[in-house]
């Protein structure tokens, strides 16, 4: 029985990639690197430094750790200025209702994002209240494509793995569910994930609701 849902923010809770992608293509050019969205595909679900070190990876640069941590941080800057524009309207079609749906149903919420800003995008768009644990990246030594954040969400919300079913937008993340024996809801073109919704507004569906939560 499916008892709790963990979601993945960037991508389906939050309509945020375009932000990143905005800050990393400023931070690019400055090495000559013109970013592009397809290379962006690659950066979903991954870590601020494992993404600058892709990024950088296109030129073989390799930056002595001080200009990379500067490089790092002004990516951030750049970002949670976007980040500004932030709204009701940034929340993905459905999430919010669906939320609504789960508390309503008794099911535990656990977000599993990379994401070091996870509770600021989630306090700003007043979702915390439905949320009942985020897994802290920080603290998490492996990041996706490894298990570890879903596993730590999933403990967060003190259930199995085979008690809850993973949401994500990213490719990193849905092999990370695998990886953790969980199943898995991929949102767009995704290999491994259990089922494959074109949008998020489509969780609402009651052919999705029923395939997750079996009635
Ligand atoms: P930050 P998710 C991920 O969020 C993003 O998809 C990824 O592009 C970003 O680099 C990563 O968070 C780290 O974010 O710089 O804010 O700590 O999809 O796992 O919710
Ligand atoms: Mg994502």
């Amino acid at each position: 029985d499916i008892k709790g849902v963990l979601f993945d923010l960037d991508g389906v809770i939050a309509d945020t990639a375009k932000y990143h992608y905005l800050a990393w293509r400023e931070v690019a050019k400055r090495y000559d690197i013109e970013l592009c969205e397809g290379f962006n595909e690659n950066l979903k679900g991954v870590s601020r430094r494992e993404s600058l070190e892709k990024i950088l990876g296109i030129k073989n640069i390799v930056l002595p750790e001080e200009e990379f941590k500067s490089v790092l941080k002004e990516k951030n800057e750049l970002y949670i200025n976007y980040l500004e524009e932030l709204g009701e309207d940034s929340i993905l079609p459905g999430i919010k209702e669906f939320l609504i749906d789960l508390k309503r149903s008794n099911k535990r919420v656990a977000v599993a994002s990379a994401s070091k800003n996870a509770p600021y995008i989630l306090e700003k768009l007043e979702l915390l209240k439905y949320i009942d644990y985020i897994a802290d990246p920080g603290s998490i030594e492996r990041g996706k494509p490894e298990p570890d954040i879903f596993l730590d969400a999933a403990r967060g919300i003190g259930l199995k793995t085979d008690e809850v079913v993973g949401i994500e937008d990213s490719q990193a993340g849905v092999d990370a569910l695998y990886r953790a024996n969980m199943l898995s809801i991929g949102i767009g073109d995704l290999r491994n994930s259990l089922y494959n919704l074109e949008s998020t507004g489509e969780l609402l569906d009651k052919k999705t609701r029923r395939l997750i939560f079996k009635g």
